[in-house]
């Protein structure tokens, strides 16, 4: 039992910092995580772990903070005095990398760099515990299928290459000073909690709004994008399992299946009570209603097209495919996914289906509802 162990997390308002910190928390541990200073509130996904600071027994910190700002992690991190951290901090959108690369470098390369450099400064470096959040996207335009720890990486985006930096530092740090760090190298995993830009919340939200009347149209890129898509739950798990070993290594963290975006949608639109036709190839794609099954899609009829192309959503460079072999996970560490794909994706599209149901109640009482689509 780790009941006195103490935590930071980097990250910690994004999906798989919500999900790590209640997990450590239920494992007795005094949590800290690292808030940006936002103009507005950023804190909505641990606002109901949040604990007053006047409370008795806190266990739970917020830190505003930066990862690129190495004069607060330094003093964070000689405050909190952690036996682990978990670096999930980061500029985490793919396609938003290509528009902001040397924000995305420093962030996820330096930013990891500057943890790791503050840790050891600090001396810290024999008593901290390091996880970095690595990424599926290091395979890139893939070598092998399906990808596991030895497959050569090829990144394909400045979010990919920044995320390469930092998984050999780890290493590198691991190797020149002994320190416990390690990388996890996590294909997608999703949840109701997945912000709102990545393709599988865009579908499930996007198929819960237009099915209240709420927005008319889906826009995406690249369906034929093959992903193995697991829930954060599972992954979050992993996450401090690797830290608990005897020594450091890194794991592919994967379902070891693969479904393509356009049977996402699919999948999500059934959800919901919506069977769809794709037809039409290329920019002309379009995805039309051909029955309606249940009550939750009132806005909705046969033969409404409700999924085009929309070339904005295209990357300059691609990854097609990802597959994770996780056996290295489970034979080591006993992990193996509870949650499958489908699963995840019926929890997320009733998620979104709650929450349009409310603003189409509130729209037909005449209050102004606004859904953003701007994606
Ligand atoms: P999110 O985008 O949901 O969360 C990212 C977090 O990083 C947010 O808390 C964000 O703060 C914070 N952040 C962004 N920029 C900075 C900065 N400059 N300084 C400090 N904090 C910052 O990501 P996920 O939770 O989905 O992913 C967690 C980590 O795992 C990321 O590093 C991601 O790259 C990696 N990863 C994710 C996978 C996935 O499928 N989810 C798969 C493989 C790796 P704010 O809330 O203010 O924006
Ligand atoms: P990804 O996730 O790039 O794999 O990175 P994302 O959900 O953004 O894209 C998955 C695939 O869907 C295609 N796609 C679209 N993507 C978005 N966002 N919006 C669209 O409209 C759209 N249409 C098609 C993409 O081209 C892509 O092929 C996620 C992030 O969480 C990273 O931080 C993490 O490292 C990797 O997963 C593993």
């Amino acid at each position: 039992m780790s009941k006195n162990k103490v935590a930071l997390i980097t990250g910690v308002t994004g999906q798989d910092g919500s999900y790590l910190a209640e997990l450590l928390l239920e494992k007795g541990y005094e949590v800290h995580g690292i808030k940006r200073r936002a103009s507005s509130l950023n804190t909505e996904r641990v606002d109901h772990i949040y604990q007053d600071s006047h409370q008795e027994n806190q266990k739970f910190f917020l830190h505003y903070g930066d990862l690129t700002d190495s004069s607060n992690l330094t003093r964070i991190l000689k405050e909190v005095q952690p036996d682990e951290v978990y670096n999930l901090g980061a500029q985490s959108h793919v396609a938003v990398s290509f528009e902001c690369p040397e924000y995305t470098a420093d962030v996820d390369a330096m930013g990891t760099l500057r943890l790791l450099e503050a840790i050891r400064f600090l001396g810290l470096e024999k008593k901290t515990k390091f996880y970095q959040a690595s990424t599926s996207e290091l395979y890139g335009e893939v070598q092998e299928i399906p990808q596991k720890e030895t497959t050569p990486f090829h990144p394909r985006s400045p979010y990919a290459v920044a995320k390469m930096y930092a998984y050999w530092i780890v290493v590198n740090y691991r190797e020149s000073y002994g320190m416990y760090a390690c990388n996890g190298i996590l294909f997608n995993h999703e949840s109701p909690r997945r912000g709102e830009t990545f393709v599988t919340r865009k579908i499930t939200r996007a198929i819960a709004n237009i099915s209240q009347g709420l927005e008319k149209c889906l826009f995406l890129g690249n369906m034929d994008a093959l992903r193995d898509w697991g829930h954060a739950k599972d992954y979050v798990r992993m996450q401090w399992m690797m830290l608990q070993q005897e020594t450091a290594d890194d794991f592919v963290i994967a379902t070891g299946k693969q479904i393509s975006v356009r049977e996402f949608v699919t999948l999500s639109a059934k959800e919901a009570g919506i069977e769809l036709e794709f037809t039409g190839e290329g920019l002309d794609e379009v995805a039309t209603i051909t029955a309606i099954t249940g009550n939750d899609a009132p806005a909705l009829k046969v033969g409404d097209v409700i999924v085009k192309v929309d070339p904005r959503y295209f990357r300059p460079a691609e990854v097609e495919t990802l597959l994770g072999d996780p056996t290295k996970a489970k034979e080591k560490l006993g992990w193996v996914p509870q949650i499958t794909v489908e699963e995840m994706c019926a929890e997320m599209v009733e998620n979104d289906l709650n929450k349009a149901k409310q603003h189409a109640i509130l729209k037909e009482h005449g209050y102004n509802i606004t859904v953003t689509v701007e994606s």
